[in-house]
């Protein structure tokens, strides 16, 4: 599959999100959960600024990606949450542009799923939980990503994958931004996040 990408822009609040009314992506999850990485494997490009030291990303970035056979969309790259040493701080900041973000987008004229990122070492975090529920109240169209699935014992794999499809109720998709793992299922629920019903 043939992807284009690029970078667009980074937005502190709504006056800078994008107006041309493509559908948008939005990757959701803890800092450092690997939010950056995953959109840079999944365009195949160094895309997103990652970094090893959490709560760095203090913006909305937008990406354009127009991929083989799927509508031109928008990836978003949303702050991280729940980082403690950056404490009140960095969780403020991307509950106030999340908030900003998914309030602009919901019931507007801009289609919007959400990538709901989860650490697959550590299932069931109330950080995890506390934004899920939050995207559930808006009417979001969620999926969950289990992420660092490289990072895993193989007993481990099957034991936390079945644990996080209890605790959010249904299919979550394992990747691995190291190996490549789970990247073209994750492509074919992004087609149908980004597609209007
Ligand atoms: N082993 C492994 N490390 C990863 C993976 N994805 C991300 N990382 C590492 O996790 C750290 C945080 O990644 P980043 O994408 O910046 O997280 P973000 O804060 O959610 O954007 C970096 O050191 C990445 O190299 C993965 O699939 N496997
Ligand atoms: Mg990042």
């Amino acid at each position: 599959m043939r992807v284009i990408s690029e970078f667009v822009t980074s937005a502190a609040g709504a006056a800078g999100f994008p107006t041309d009314g493509l559908p948008e992506l939005a990757f959701v999850g803890r800092s450092n959960v690997g939010k950056s990485t995953l959109i840079n494997a999944l365009v195949r490009q160094n895309l997103a600024r990652t970094s090893a030291a959490p709560g760095k990303t203090r913006l909305a970035n937008f990406y354009r990606v127009a991929a083989e056979h799927r509508p031109v969309f928008y990836l978003v790259d949303l702050p991280g949450y729940g980082y403690a040493r950056g404490g009140e701080k960095s969780r403020d900041e991307f509950d106030a542009l999340a908030a900003e973000y998914f309030g602009s987008r919901h019931g507007g004229d801009v289609f919007c799923g959400v990538l709901a990122l989860v650490d697959s070492r550590h299932p069931g975090l109330d950080a995890d939980l506390r934004a899920w529920r939050w995207l559930e109240r808006l009417g979001a169209e969620r999926h969950v990503v289990a992420t660092k699935m490289d990072k895993l014992t193989q007993a481990d794999r099957q034991r936390h994958l079945r644990e996080l499809e209890r605790i959010y109720s249904g299919p979550v998709t394992p990747v691995s931004a190291e190996t490549g793992e789970g990247l073209d299922e994750l492509w074919k629920t992004i087609t149908r996040l980004i597609t209007r019903p």
